[in-house]
């Protein structure tokens, strides 16, 4: 109840101040309150919200709900993911520099544990996370003023932290730059996660999670987008050759890197660690935990091409694969496939005995 009364308390204080001295109570409010008010699109992975048209700045509102629930990890094995908005990553949003975002935050009343969120887009004390511990039932709300572009991480930072991440509570916001960013035909949300159960890789059941194996940073998966398959088969990511393909890439950790490849592609762009500048012509990128960043390319040709963390015993035998199938007309100019398989004459090896 104190903690209740607490903020009444200091809010009739600030106002009684705010009096005295002649300004409106919530000096920030009134320019916000100018700006059109917009409600943010929110989207499960691997979809990402329509880029911004607008020109200006907004007031933007993010509605969020953590929710804890029991989903696949692998075949034949599930785990109790806490999640922003029902899916891990959490949901996608994306924002203009400049904007104002009223930022809500709920946590389901069947959640048993209370959440928060750091987010890194923000400027002040814990991304917003002292801003909204939140309850199981309860709603918290801040404000912040997306000073910077960028790709940005947010995750939970609620005591124990790693293992609200390791839960899968982190996800992307994206401030675009004022001027927007070049226009491709394609964009995906993909983000990397390490998992750690007490059952081994491929142990059947609901499998609970292994502080002792977090600790020692030994995962038992690796995936990308919470479950091992989820950008494969009918997941997998689409596309025809000739498009421009832009992925938002984040790896929400806890613990590992990622050394993200796509096998059979190379990055025309990539906007490194989610920042302004790009490098050109990348084969692998490097994404710390709790970072990001923007790959582009172009897909000249058809087939599958295979995104990988290149830390390759992840991909073969913790799940980090996912796969973008390219449709269209090939092009032997570039690539021509299989054209021989022969015996061939036997003789010296190369290099000698
Ligand atoms: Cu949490």
């Amino acid at each position: 109840m104190r903690t209740q009364l607490r903020p009444l308390f200091a809010c009739a204080l600030a106002g009684a101040i705010a009096s005295a001295l002649a300004l409106p109570a919530f000096a920030a409010q009134p320019a916000a309150a100018k700006m059109e008010t917009i409600q943010a699109v929110l989207t499960a992975p691997p979809m990402v919200p329509p880029p911004i048209t607008r020109k200006t700045p907004a007031k933007v509102v993010v509605d969020l709900e953590m929710v804890e629930k029991e989903m696949r990890i692998s075949d034949g094995v599930t785990y109790n993911f806490w999640t922003f908005g029902g899916s891990v990553p959490g949901s996608f949003i994306r924002i203009r520099e400049g904007d104002t975002v009223e930022f809500h935050l709920k946590n389901h009343h069947s959640s048993h544990v209370p959440h928060n969120i750091d987010l890194h887009a923000v400027t002040g004390t814990g991304g917003g996370a002292e801003a909204t511990n939140t309850l199981p039932g309860r709603e918290t709300q801040f404000t912040f003023k997306a000073l910077n572009p960028g790709l940005y991480v947010y995750h939970c930072a609620m005591a124990p932290v790693g293992m609200h991440i390791a839960n899968g509570m982190y996800g992307l916001i994206l401030v675009e730059p004022k001027d927007g960013l070049p226009k491709v035909d394609k964009e995906f949300y993909v983000m990397q996660g390490d998992f750690y159960t007490e059952g081994a890789y491929g142990e059947p059941g609901l499998q609970p999670f292994s502080l002792e194996k977090a600790i020692d940073e030994h995962p038992t998966y690796v995936v990308f987008n919470g479950a091992e398959g989820s950008l494969t088969g009918d997941n997998a990511l689409a596309a025809k050759a000739g498009e421009t393909i832009r992925m938002f890439v984040g790896n929400g950790g806890p613990n590992l890197v990622s050394s993200f490849h796509v096998i059979g592609e190379i990055f025309d762009k990539v906007y490194f660690e989610g920042g302004t500048k790009y490098q050109e012509n990348v084969q692998t990128t490097l994404i710390p935990a709790g970072g990001s960043a923007m790959v582009e390319f172009k897909a000249d040709v058809p087939g599958n091409f295979i995104l990988v963390d290149h830390s390759i015993f992840r991909t073969f035998h913790k799940g980090s694969l996912g796969i973008l199938k390219v449709d269209g007309e090939k092009n032997p100019e570039i690539y021509t496939g299989q054209q021989l398989d022969r015996e061939y004459p036997e003789g010296e090896p190369q290099g000698g005995r």
